[in-house]
């Protein structure tokens, strides 16, 4: 058995969403640890239930998340809180002081936890592909798989927010206070995964722009016609719920050693809107999608890659995409969602 002294405590904020929902089951199966989770919303029974602590509170609130940090010599915090791409893009203002502003605040607070405790804290925050800004369906198109580096160009206030929280979590780690003579040895120790789309059976998304997939097969599981606010051909890269809590989960505990990067790309296929309405139509027959194109939300996921290159988190710390798009279909999706279906 784990010591306490050795046991690790895990701050995680937005733990009410779909990711934390997800992420609080898979840090309960897997480790022994204390869970902390934080949300500005009341957090449901089934995800509370498996917490050490849980408290209501905003990601700005300084003088909580230090509480939080301090009273529980929190070790690592999975930093989930934010707003998405489509609801960022109707309050940008707000967007910008959750997104930036809360994470700014708890990078802080961990890098002065990190040096008066001469220990790291370990940072994961999720990104997203919404960092890249594709120019027009052409480049798009073209670029096919990009790499963590090329077109960091972002045309939605969400992926501005993304990519500079990224490149403030790469400053907290490496280059903090780089010119105090009294700066401390043990810097926060910071990592970052690029999402796709995320696609889960037991929670429907909100917020989003890659809500169109996730929404069309929830309508056909539930047995209602499916709407999808972008054309067919839209097309992006996906991965289910399972892999995005497995891939977090990874590179949370990845050999600091082994990463040459602080964020990479993780994906497990590419699919375009008509692509995945053919699937859903060979598990649900009876089912129906109608198009009524939102050009407002196409322009955003035009501007979003097609597909991206996951070789760097391939050969540093061993990520493998689990599933294509049938077997996700088959392995995860019908059978969660009938059960989740079933139950409700
Ligand atoms: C969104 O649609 O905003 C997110 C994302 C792709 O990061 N799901």
């Amino acid at each position: 058995m784990t010591s306490e002294a050795k046991r690790r405590t895990v701050l995680l904020t937005g733990a009410a969403g779909e990711i934390g929902h997800g992420l609080v089951h898979g840090l309960r199966t897997h480790d022994d640890i204390r869970i902390i989770a934080t949300d500005l919303k009341e957090i449901p029974e089934g995800t509370r239930s498996l917490c050490d602590e849980v408290h209501v509170g905003d990601v700005c609130d300084e003088g909580l998340m230090q509480q939080l940090i301090a009273m529980h010599e929190v070790t690592d915090i999975y930093h989930l809180a934010a707003l998405l791409s489509t609801r960022a893009e109707h309050v940008p203002e707000i967007a910008h002081e959750v997104n930036v502003g809360g994470t700014w605040n708890l990078l802080k607070l961990a890098a002065a936890h990190s040096a008066s405790h001469g220990r790291s804290v370990r940072f994961v925050l999720p990104s997203t592909i919404a960092v890249y800004g594709m120019d027009g369906a052409e480049h798009k198109e073209r670029a096919g798989a990009v790499s963590e580096d090329d077109c960091n160009l972002p045309t939605t206030m969400y992926g501005a927010n993304k990519l500079y929280c990224e490149h403030l979590g790469r400053y907290y780690s490496n280059h903090y206070r780089r010119l105090a003579d009294d700066r401390g040895a043990a810097l926060i120790d910071f990592r970052s995964l690029r999402l796709p789309g995320v696609i889960a059976a037991e929670t429907k998304p909100t917020g989003g722009t890659s809500d169109f997939v996730p929404e069309m097969i929830h309508a056909a599981a539930s047995g209602h016609p499916g709407t999808c606010f972008v054309r067919s051909s839209a097309r992006i890269p996906w991965m289910t719920m399972p892999e995005c809590v497995d891939a977090l989960l990874a590179i949370g505990r990845a050999d600091r050693s082994k990463l040459s990067r602080s964020v990479y790309n993780v994906a497990a296929f590419s699919a375009s809107a008509g692509e995945v309405a053919e699937v859903i139509r060979t598990h649900f027959p009876s089912s129906s999608v109608d198009y009524a194109i939102d050009e407002n939300r196409q322009d955003i996921v035009d501007s979003w890659p097609a597909d991206v290159d996951c070789s760097r988190a391939a050969s540093d710390w061993g990520y493998r995409p689990r599933w294509s798009l049938e077997e996700a279909f088959e392995h995860y999706i019908v059978p969660s969602i009938q059960t989740h279906y079933a139950k409700a």
